[in-house]
């Protein structure tokens, strides 16, 4: 079932794909440079980015060496070659030895965090652990509201203060919380703000210490919330976030209704982290591990098999 969910997310990037995939694998097409430059050109239609470009070189290669002989080849060897670029699945978050692990959540004005820390504490929830959220986005009071709303429709702690408060203060009370209350995983939202990178990463900065003061090892995940709608950007902002703290891992929210789904090749090739979780709609149950086959599988489906029509 929940493959069906991820296919069905994945649906317009592989429509965006899948057409030009099997009217370039359908055709019983000769094997030639033309073909691999048509595939070039598709793979980067679905933004796969820097990700087509070194995939494609791979392919040409061997081709020249008489490795790949046929379109179908070409083919498996694609599927193959996506696969390495995804890494190892990864999906489980780490575990604090001892106290509350705390993730904390990260990304520009309107990435899908505050959403996304509602799926992640309802996910951590229905796994039996006892889970906390801090509104450390203070800077509008409309945000606090937001993570008030779900924490109480999840069904979650929530430490907050008011709008204008200083966000590392609202990180230490969580922490302070967390460990008196004996939580297993405290979840922190964050304000997105780019002004400046100065300016977040002083905000990202002392939010991080004023946590690890206070529970030695955390922040024990960063994940980085990118909205999968904007493709390639996302990668720039993503890029942005790596320069001011480190990051362990990425959500990709809004992978529903996009064409951009390719983007996650791209993410890893760039950034060198796993993409962690899929945001697949806007309620608390539209979240899921990353798994880098059933993805592909999503992806690529219509191309396997040959069963496709030749539109
Ligand atoms: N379709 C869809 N919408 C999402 C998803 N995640 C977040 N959103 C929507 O994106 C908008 C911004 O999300 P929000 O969590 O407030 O972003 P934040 O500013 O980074 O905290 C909201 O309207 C959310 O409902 C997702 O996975 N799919
Ligand atoms: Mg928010």
């Amino acid at each position: 079932m929940i493959f069906a969910r991820l296919r069905e997310s994945l649906r317009r990037t592989r429509e965006k794909l899948a057409g030009g995939f099997s009217k370039l694998f359908g055709l019983k097409r000769e094997l030639d440079e033309a073909f691999l430059a048509e595939l070039e050109a598709l793979l980067f239609a679905g933004d796969l980015g820097p990700a087509a470009l070194d995939v494609l070189a791979k392919l040409r290669a061997e081709y020249r060496e008489r490795q790949l002989k046929t379109t179908d080849d070409v083919r498996t060897r694609l599927r193959a070659l996506l696969r390495e670029k995804l890494g190892a699945p990864d999906a489980e978050l780490a575990r604090a030895a001892s106290g509350p692990t705390v993730v904390l959540i990260v990304g520009v004005n309107g990435s899908g965090k505050t959403t996304s820390v509602a799926k992640l504490a309802r996910r951590c929830q229905l796994a039996g652990r006892k889970v906390m959220v801090a509104a450390c986005d203070t800077f509008r009071a409309a945000a606090v509201e937001q993570l008030a709303t779900w924490a109480q429709r999840v069904g979650v702690a929530i430490v907050r203060k008011e709008q204008g408060a200083d966000p590392a203060a609202v990180a230490f009370d969580g922490a302070v919380a967390a460990v008196a209350q004996g939580v297993d995983v405290l979840i922190v939202d964050t304000a997105g703000r780019l002004h400046t990178r100065d300016d977040l990463m002083q905000e990202l900065g002392k939010v991080r210490r004023v946590i690890e003061k206070k529970i030695p090892g955390a922040p024990h995940e960063t994940l980085l919330v990118l909205d999968a709608t904007t493709g390639q950007n996302a990668i720039r902002q993503a890029e942005v976030f790596t320069q001011v703290v480190p990051l362990t891992g990425v959500i990709l929210a809004k992978l529903d209704g996009t064409a951009k789904g390719g983007a996650v090749l791209a993410i890893r090739e760039r950034l060198g982290i796993p993409v962690r979780f899929a945001g697949i709609g806007e309620k608390a149950d539209d979240f899921e591990p990353f798994d880098p086959e059933r993805f592909l599988d999503a992806l690529l489906e219509e191309t396997q098999g040959g069963g496709e029509s030749e539109g």
